[in-house]
């Protein structure tokens, strides 16, 4: 008979392997068969907005990381449990596998586009499981265990939870890696017609310190999505279907695509998530197909006031159809920053619309566009209570001086960024302490789709002083200071810092 801790120990153990067995397999049948991936799924899937929002506001984009860690505690803890019950009656500890096993299964089956044989790796991994369990149990390491025998258990236990998670830990990288990066690396981009080309002015960047850079690059760009890991879609799997509300349903293969014309926009995206003052917002110069022109050949019916962005792990964004036919640049997008998509930000295509948030446009790994009504569809984030129309709020922010900095007295150069895509900023002002708004200077933009740099140079005086910033776009129009949260449309308020000149 074991001693509690050592059951517990045997459990671990047996949960450990059955993970690392499962990662392993899911090396050949896709990460997104894996038990820890489609039960996270599963919960990302099932968590309340707010929860969500909550999440991304104590994480940030360190959310999903949070996720695994939290399910691997609370796993380690009903593992312990079932080695201590498996301990007394061997026949449990296999019932816990398998309600284990069953929910893994049911996760993975459950899960959009998951392929027949999503149910291996989970039961591969709780035979594995199991087997360990009883080699484990049928060792002595109990109250009548000689000190040799409990050594044994310790190593034995001990060597097989470091080598799960070494195999687990590989088989998650492998699966990944492996992957479509080979085939991202192999694809070459067609070039885009001179006159389809947005210049960048030379002078679009101030270039201070702390100072967003105009472009981000892509490893700086935020990351926001559903996915656990990154849906690997080739392009040689790609394919585009649009249908619903059209006259001619169309589904269009990845060198199809690359065939048509493309075009190349500066378009600023923006996260409704992004709190006043904050981060997830990036600027990119995307290359790809204009959704108007393949629209223009599937003929929306008259009622498709809705196009249903479907990605292939079954995330949805619904756009406007008037806002995609308006003249503006809503693309779909095979490039960022002249290289192909990033898997994270959406390989092999996504969608990009200037003006809206990324919930109701920005579809990673793009699969489907579905014409249909807003009466009769609500996509992801609208089902979770989120506002069915996302236009973007017109912001600004302070980059320079730093929030909490104590620079050195004397002229500094303010600085940041403030937007309202589409619609453009035409204005930018800055007061320090109760002092009176002074205008900013505005940098040049390629379009009224992007960000736009400002800076205001300021004699900085000794002491405690708090900056505040506010846009007016081309409409006239000047940002609220009227407090809003994210949920449900975007949050609004004018961004302050606070600094101690020395
Ligand atoms: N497939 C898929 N696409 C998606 C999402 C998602 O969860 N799944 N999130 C959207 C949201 S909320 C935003 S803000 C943008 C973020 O794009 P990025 O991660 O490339 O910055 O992607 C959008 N596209
Ligand atoms: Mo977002």
């Amino acid at each position: 008979m074991q001693t509690r801790k050592f059951a517990a120990l045997a459990g671990l153990a047996a949960a450990g392997t059955a993970l690392g067995v499962a990662e392993i397999v899911a090396i050949f049948t896709g990460p997104a068969t894996s038990p820890l991936v489609s039960v996270g799924g599963v919960v990302i899937d099932s968590v309340p907005g707010e929860v969500k929002d909550l999440a991304v506001q104590i994480f940030y984009t360190y959310d999903k990381l949070a996720l695994t860690i939290g399910t691997l505690v609370v796993l380690a803890a009903i593992a312990a449990g079932i080695g201590v019950l498996a301990a007394r009656r061997r026949l449990w500890g296999y019932i816990g596998i398998g309600l284990f096993g069953v929910v893994g299964i049911a996760a993975a089956l459950s899960r959009h586009n998951s392929p027949w044989y999503a149910f291996v790796p989970t039961l591969v991994g709780a035979v594995a499981g199991a087997a360990v369990l009883r080699w484990l149990l049928t060792h002595e390491a109990g109250d009548n265990a000689t000190a040799e025998e409990r050594r044994w258990f310790l190593r034995a236990a001990g060597y097989t939870l470091a080598g799960a998670a070494a195999v687990g830990f590989f088989g998650r990288w492998w699966s990944t890696r492996r992957g479509v990066e080979a085939d991202r690396e192999a694809v070459n981009l067609p070039t885009v017609a001179p006159n389809s080309v947005a210049p960048l002015p030379p002078d679009a960047d101030a270039k201070v310190p702390d100072l967003a850079p105009f472009v981000t690059p892509n490893k700086d760009f935020y990351l926001i999505d559903t996915s656990l890991v990154s849906p690997q879609l080739t392009t040689e799997d790609w394919k585009l279907r649009i249908y619903g509300k059209v006259e001619k349903e169309l589904t269009i293969s990845w060198a199809e695509l690359l065939q048509r014309p493309m075009i190349e926009r500066y378009i600023t995206l923006a996260c409704v998530s992004n709190e006043v003052g904050g981060g997830l917002i990036g600027n990119a110069k995307w290359q790809g197909v204009r959704v108007a022109d393949l629209l223009a050949e599937a003929r929306p019916r008259a009622g498709a006031d809705q196009v249903v962005s479907r990605s292939i792990d079954g995330f949805t964004a619904g756009t406007p159809t008037d806002v995609l036919l308006d003249g503006r640049d809503a693309m779909l997008a095979v490039a960022m920053n002249g290289e192909p998509l990033p898997v994270q930000h959406g390989f092999p295509v996504r969608m990009v619309v200037p003006g809206l948030y990324g919930y109701v446009s920005a579809t990673k790994w793009l699969v489907e566009l579905e014409l249909t009504s807003f009466a009769d569809f609500d996509a992801y984030w609208i089902k979770r209570g989120w506002s069915a129309k996302g236009p973007i709020k017109t912001e600004s922010r302070i980059d320079a001086p730093r929030d909490g900095s104590s620079p050195h007295a004397g002229e500094i150069t303010i600085a940041g960024v403030a937007w309202a895509q589409h619609r453009g900023i035409s204005k930018v002002e800055v007061r320090v302490d109760n002092g009176a708004w002074q205008q900013a200077t505005l940098l040049p933009v390629p379009s009224i789709d992007t960000w736009r740099q400002w800076t205001l140079k300021w004699q900085a005086t000794p002491g405690q002083h708090r900056i505040t910033v506010r846009a007016t776009d081309n409409g006239g129009d000047t940002q609220t200071d009227a407090v809003a949260p994210p949920d449900p449309d975007g949050a609004t308020g004018w961004h302050s810092i606070s600094i101690e000149v020395k």
